[in-house]
């Protein structure tokens, strides 16, 4: 078969009389500089070939086209831009065809819009996920997504950025075929279309809207965007489609699409993605292999243990979850059964896979149970007595080569470890509450542990489809350090005159989910209150320090849980507690400060400058890799908002702001 090269990465060859081009630029094929200009080459290509009847488009691998090459944002666009490679495809006289073997996202998902024909294999996932890079579509998504699908669909799917699989994108009218062989079905289309008028999407009608149904798919994607820019621009694009002509459409979305390209916003999620996908790459894993892991045991089977459960038995691990008694191992299987049994009836779980799960279940009270498994995982109460002697009888129970994971929020796992046989074999595994929902875990590499344990237990954390962040043991990880330091920040501006209401109001019109006094109560205080008491012994008693949160937990006040803390609560409901504020006034009256004022941006730029200054002490203490790892923790653990980037981004903007 002849091959024509168009560019180092874009090339072709004719099929059944059909000029197929290939995108092949891995590892995702992105629309690069290169790409593009291919691309064109391409185009013209065809047109000057008399025996090819159309072009057909795909990806080599596993992917059609990943989207832009989000590495070129950061310096002026270079032409061909995309706008006018996809105008290009969608004037051409002969008919292109998409034949989606992949994911076609952004650009890719432009493409094929722009294509007069889409093909998939059912290995495709279609999607404009560009607002979660914090722009909108920039070559054409927001104009033709919605003449094809509607403007309902569109604004959902451009508006959250949601992919969908094959078999939706066939049922909203997004492809026309799905084919196993998609670039023979593709270049089959091609020659179908060949004597009729070309269906340029460009061209459409916009699919008249139900509005009803257009105005609540808007309103659920802003509701979620909490501040962020991108969505609504992205809504309001994809409506103005209906309302303007294409060309007028098309000119708009590019100014947007520009304007939020060099903002902030954008900034902080692109330092957001490539952060992710740093994650967990430890140089000196390099060439360590992780050893084989089929069975899990899980001792405790609290929320904590129970949520660890169904991650690992939803990523196709056998469970055996132990507990001190048959009671309580039953009340834990119910817990987990529960838990997969409102996964099935969300559909994130199907029924036989549900099924399955259940058959690699196995609870009992008898710890020697876990003589066979590969990793145990300790999730039980924590408490440094209780979780040492934990480990040390499980040091009797496990094979010699089985890995014991210790689930802890605050204690420093090098101290368990010392307290071990093997503490080779001993590594920190931090899962965060639902730890079947929430992403994060963060991985600690104890002083002792070996290269394959620690590569095993990062297998492990991505099998389960988390976000694994590496870090060194210490009290508190990275996370809950930072936290420690927001928080104490926080107290110091509570007893200097911010009230916590004005504090969470503050923190949470700047985008967190919820305030940090907030956060407090929902978690309970009483962790936070038991690891000061732990310190007491060993604080400078020079160092300032805020009695108000014990003064509050000696009087019962735990938070939600009992009903109020920072806050008063009643039927979920919380309310400012007259008493919280008389007994802060009496603190800063005890030692004689004289409250003053805060503004929003005051309270902000202090809860801000307290986490990366941590940040800064954990980078220089080598318990963090780096600053990027910093902020996925505090995003995808604290909630931090990730369209600021986190708080050692925000850092950077502002010294950059000031150079
Ligand atoms: C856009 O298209 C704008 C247009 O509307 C308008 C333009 C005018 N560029 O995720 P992985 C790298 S915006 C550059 O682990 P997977 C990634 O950094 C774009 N690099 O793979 C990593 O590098 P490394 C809209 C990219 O198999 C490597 O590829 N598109 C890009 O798990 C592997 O990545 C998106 O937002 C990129 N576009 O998943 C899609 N994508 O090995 C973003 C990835 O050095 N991409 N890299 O660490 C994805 O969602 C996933 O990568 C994908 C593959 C599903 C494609």
């Amino acid at each position: 078969m002849d091959v024509t090269r168009f560019s180092g990465s874009v090339y072709g060859s004719i099929r059944d009389g059909v000029l197929v081009v290939t995108i092949d630029n891995p590892p995702v094929n992105a629309l690069s500089t290169d790409v593009r200009e291919g691309l064109c080459r391409a185009l013209d290509h065809a047109v000057s070939l008399e025996g090819a009847a159309g072009v057909v488009i795909t990806g080599a691998g596993r992917v059609f086209v990943g989207g832009a090459d989000i590495r070129e944002f950061a310096t002026p666009p270079v032409a061909p831009i995309l706008p006018d490679v996809t105008q290009r495809i969608e004037q051409s006289d002969k008919p292109v065809v998409a034949a989606i073997n992949g994911a076609a996202l952004g650009g890719g998902a432009e493409i094929a819009l722009a294509c007069h024909g889409r093909v998939a294999s059912a290995a495709a996932i279609f999607g404009l996920p560009e607002v979660k890079l914090g722009i909108v579509p920039g070559a054409g998504g927001t104009q033709r997504l919605p003449r094809l699908v509607g403007t309902a669909h569109a604004v959902e799917m451009i508006g959250s950025g949601r992919s969908v699989k094959a078999d939706e994108a066939k049922r909203f009218g997004l492809i026309d075929a799905l084919a196993d062989d998609a670039v023979a079905e593709a270049v089959t289309l091609a020659h179908g279309m060949a004597n009729a008028p070309l269906r340029r999407t460009g061209e459409l009608a916009v699919v008249p809207a139900d509005e009803a149904e257009t105005e609540a798919m808007a309103s659920k994607v802003l509701a979620k965007a909490r501040g962020q820019v991108a969505p609504a621009e992205a809504v309001r694009l994809v409506r103005a489609a209906a309302l303007t002509s294409l060309e007028k459409g098309l000119a708009d979305e590019r100014t947007t699409f520009l304007r939020l390209r060099d903002s902030d916003e954008a900034a902080a999620l692109r330092h957001v993605f490539f952060a992710e996908r740093q994650a967990g790459k430890v140089a000196k894993l390099e060439g360590i292999s992780p050893r084989p892991v089929v069975t899990v045991g899980i001792v405790g089977l609290g929320l904590m243990g129970s949520g660890i459960a169904v991650s690992a038995l939803t990523a196709g691990y056998c469970v055996i979850g132990v507990e001190q008694t048959d009671d309580d191992a039953q009340k834990g299987r119910t817990c987990i059964v529960g838990l997969l049994g409102k996964a099935a009836q969300s559909g994130r779980l199907t029924p036989d896979a549900r099924k399955a799960c259940l058959q690699r279940l196995a609870t009992t009270a008898d710890l020697t149970a876990l003589s066979g498994v590969d990793l145990a995982i300790e999730a039980v109460f924590d408490n440094l007595a209780i979780k040492t002697d934990l480990l040390q009888r499980l040091d009797g129970v496990v094979r010699p080569d089985a890995i014991l994971a210790t689930n802890t929020s605050y204690l420093n796992p090098d101290e368990l470890a010392a307290a071990t046989i093997h503490p080779e074999r001993i590594v920190g595994l931090h899962f965060f509450s639902p730890a079947n929902v929430m992403r994060l875990v963060e991985v600690i590499d104890c002083a002792a542990t070996r290269l394959d344990v620690l590569a095993t237990a990062l297998a492990f954390a991505k099998r389960l489809g988390k976000l694994p962040v590496v870090c060194s043991a210490a009290e508190g990880f990275i996370g809950n350090r930072i936290f420690s330091a927001y928080r104490r920040e926080a107290e110091f501006m509570v007893e200097d005159g911010a009230m916590p209401e004005e504090i969470d109001a503050a923190l949470e019109a700047w985008g967190f989910p919820m305030g940090i006094f907030a956060v407090n109560d929902m978690a309970g205080l009483e962790i936070a209150w038991a690891r000061r008491k732990r310190q007491a012994a060993t604080r400078n008693p020079n160092e300032r320090y805020v009695e108000i949160a014990d003064q509050l937990c000696e009087a019962g006040r735990l938070g939600r849980k009992t009903g109020c803390g920072w806050y008063t609560y009643s039927s979920g409901e919380k309310t400012v507690d007259p008493q919280v504020t008389a007994l802060i006034e009496t603190a800063r009256k005890a030692k004689g400060i004289v409250p003053r004022q805060f503004s929003a941006d005051e309270i902000v730029a202090h809860l801000l400058r307290s986490m990366a200054d941590e940040g800064s002490v954990l980078l220089s203490e080598g318990i963090a890799g780096s600053a990027g790892d910093i902020d996925l923790v505090m995003i995808n653990g604290y909630g931090f908002p990730a369209h600021k980037g986190g708080p050692m981004f925000q850092a950077r903007l502002k010294r950059d702001s000031h150079a």
